[in-house]
This record gives C-alpha cells, sequence and structure tokens, in this order.
C-alpha cells in the first residue's frame, strides 16, 4: 500500500491572525494537489481566522500545541477540546523547541499524543537528535528511546494513523539540511522500531516526515525516499516556496 504523502507547513511563532489570513489566501492557489496532504499548523490565535481563509481549498489548518488536560487552571494553554470544537484535525506534539524553551519531555510528549488520539485529533510527533549525540553516534538509540516512550499506551489502531516527524536539531532553521541517506536511514529506523512495537502492518501505515531546512530545492529528492512520506517546513512554509515543495513531484 502506497502511503499518501503528507506535508505541513510550522509557522511557529509568525504572522499575526490578519497576516496569517493574507498567507494563507496568497499560498492557496500555490499549494493546490491531490497527490498529498497539505497541513498549514499555525498559532493558537490565528487557527480560526486560517481556517476562513482556507475554506473550500485543499489546506488543511493544524496547531502547534496542545496542553494535555481536559480543562482547568492551566493559564494560557490550550485544550484538545478546544481545538476540536473548531474543526482542527493535526497539532504538533513535542517540537524540538517545546523541548527546549518550554520543558517539555518524553513524558509530557506521550501524554499529549495519547490526549491527541482521545479526541480524534492527529498528532505529528516530533523526534530528533543534536549534533553532539549524531557525532557520539547514538542517533539511531536516541531516536528509538524518544519513539518508544511518545507511543506508550498507544495503539496499534491509533498509530496507524499518527504522522512522526523526524527533525535532526542541528538541521532546524540553520540551513544544514541532513543528507537524503541521513534522513532516509534514521526513518527507516523509526519505521522498524514501530513493527518492533506494533507489528509490520503498523509500521507500513504510519507516516514519517523529515524536517528541518527544508526547501524546494532538497524536497524532491527527500520526498522520493522510500521511509519519507512528506515533511515538516518552517521558514519555507511562510513563502510562496511552499507551493514548490508540495508540488515536488511535478
Ligand atoms: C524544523 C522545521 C519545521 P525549518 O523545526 O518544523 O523548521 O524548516 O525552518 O528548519
Amino acid at each position: 500500500m502506497a502511503r499518501r504523502k503528507i506535508i505541513a507547513g510550522n509557522w511557529k511563532m509568525n504572522k499575526t491572525p490578519s497576516e496569517a489570513v493574507a498567507l494563507v489566501n496568497e499560498l492557496k492557489p500555490l499549494v493546490a494537489t491531490e497527490d498529498a496532504d497539505v497541513v498549514f499548523c499555525v498559532p493558537a490565535i490565528s487557527i480560526i481566522p486560517a481556517m476562513e481563509a482556507a475554506k473550500g481549498s485543499n489546506i488543511a489548518i493544524g496547531a502547534e500545541n496542545m496542553y494535555f488536560e481536559e480543562s482547568g487552571a492551566y493559564t494560557g494553554e490550550i485544550s484538545p477540546a478546544m481545538l476540536t470544537d473548531v474543526g482542527v484535525k493535526y497539532v504538533i506534539i513535542g517540537h524540538s523547541e517545546r523541548r527546549e524553551y518550554f520543558a517539555e519531555t518524553d513524558e509530557t510528549v506521550n501524554k499529549k499524543v495519547k490526549k491527541a488520539f482521545e479526541h480524534g485529533i492527529t498528532p505529528i510527533v516530533c523526534c530528533g537528535e543534536t549534533l553532539t549525540q549524531r557525532e557520539q553516534g547514538v542517533t539511531i538509540d536516541f531516536i528509538r528511546q524518544q519513539i518508544k516512550i511518545a507511543f506508550l499506551d498507544v495503539t496499534a489502531d491509533q498509530a496507524k494513523t499518527a504522522v512522526i516527524a523526524y527533525e535532526p536539531i542541528w538541521a532546524i532553521g540553520t540551513g544544514k539540511v541532513a543528507t537524503t541517506e541521513q534522513a532516509q536511514e534514521v526513518c527507516a529506523a523509526i519505521r522498524a522500531c514501530i513493527a518492533e512495537i506494533y507489528d509490520e502492518a503498523t509500521a507500513e501505515a504510519i507516516r514519517i516526515q523529515y524536517g528541518g531546512s527544508v526547501s524546494a530545492a532538497s524536497a524532491p529528492e527527500l520526498f522520493a525516499q522510500p521511509d519519507i512520506d512528506g515533511g515538516l517546513v518552517g521558514g519555507a512554509s511562510l513563502k510562496p516556496d511552499f507551493g514548490a515543495i508540495v508540488n515536488y513531484n511535478k
């Protein structure tokens, strides 16, 4: 079974709500495709206006984060029900920037992943090694550990619908893209890890993205790899280049 590609933009903390509307309108015709799922993960305050702007297009609007509790005294957080209430279907979980600046851990990532599934939201589960870990040769062991904890108590049926984003931290926003071989090697190892945790059918179904300085130039070769099912794109998702990335095969 061929997996459908999924290409997601991660806007991070960029664009005001009115700028978000303008950007969705600008990119809408450029990202039109029937060949891949296209998601724009935008700041929480822009989710609703971005959805309005994306209406009638192939763009799904996703969130960049959510909390793992249902409701309560968690000042500043966004609950899963708040996201589903406005129709959000995807949420990025455990991006390395959240791990670095907002103290997210493998354990909180696991709580969020389970909570997303409980609410029918597809998590885009991020993992990735530091430059030091790569240089020490522990990349695969580290990523396997991240994946095993992220998917603790997640069922095979849930995991089949998940998206994993492999983002080497040293390649994020640096202009340094992992080589195609490096990206494919880790994505294949992630798939093998999923097969170990669950079974071959789950590993075949789960979609694995590469993220880290993806550009219109690097996307075609990256996305042609057998275990890379699309990308999580930061900087380039804020520009018309994103249209070329989504339509990498044309
Ligand atoms: C990695 C990526 C998007 P960029 O964080 O998640 O960002 O493409 O800017 O490296």
